[in-house]
């Protein structure tokens, strides 16, 4: 049996949907964050020296990182369903999304989340002008510019076409939907960016997708997608 260590609100409900979209049976271990600081629960630990969701254990055999559980499912469970065939462009585009997701895009998240933190963080009073000031600088100086201009790309891509990939829906825009999921969170997609959010429209329509999130319970993502 495959175990999925998942962590509430978090980028392991997108391995639940994958699985859905599989038909791969799977059991879920839930952990609760910490509600002060948001963290996994120690336990997770034990399954992996990280301590980060998520990580699945298939038989004994632990995988930890999204993109590489994601690899990983699709070499073992996949018939051909989520990954386009070996050698097109399409397969270049997959490897391509798979990796932008958490190598460029999240980075950018997490920034901007930290800088929610400080700015709402308890501190001194007159700490906090100098505080604010920190992370307005970050956002002026490097955040907001780069969060717009890989809003602006991912944009322009699914204006192209419907999946990040072509036509073919694929386990590239289950990768990527977490991200865009974050800066939902913060930004008004509907807006400057339509496609981002008929994207978003889409995946929730599928019913794996649903069925994943009546598996992994509540999933409500954190703010902080700052300036
Ligand atoms: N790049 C890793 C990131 C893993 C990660 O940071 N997971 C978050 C959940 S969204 C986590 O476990 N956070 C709790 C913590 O850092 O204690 C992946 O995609 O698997």
């Amino acid at each position: 049996m495959l175990t999925v260590h998942h962590l509430e609100n978090s980028r392991s409900q997108r391995i639940l949907w994958l699985l859905e979209e599989l038909g791969v049976e799977y059991e879920i271990k839930r952990y609760g964050r910490d509600k002060q600081t948001g963290l996994a629960p120690p336990e997770l630990k034990d399954i992996h020296p990280l301590g980060k969701a998520p990580v699945i254990d298939d038989d004994g055999v632990i995988v930890a990182e999204s993109g590489a559980i994601i690899e990983y499912l699709a070499n073992n469970y996949d018939d051909g369903r989520v990954r386009p065939p070996n050698g097109t462009p399409e397969a270049l585009a997959y490897t391509y999304w798979l990796h932008y997701a958490e190598g460029s895009f999240m980075p950018l998240m997490i920034i901007s989340l930290i800088l929610a933190r400080i700015d709402t963080a308890p501190m001194p009073f007159f700490v906090k002008p100098i505080a604010r000031g920190i992370t307005g600088k970050v956002r002026s100086g490097y955040l907001s510019a780069n969060v717009k201009s890989n809003l602006a790309f991912v944009e322009q891509t699914l204006a192209h076409s419907k999946w990040f990939c072509g036509d073919m829906f694929t386990a590239a825009d289950v990768q990527m939907s977490f991200p865009l999921e974050a800066a939902e969170v913060r930004i008004d997609l509907s807006g400057d960016y339509p496609h981002i959010d008929g994207f978003l429209r889409a995946i929730r329509a599928r019913p794996a997708y649903k069925t994943a999130l009546d598996r992994g319970g509540h999933y409500e993502l954190m703010g902080g997608l700052g300036g």
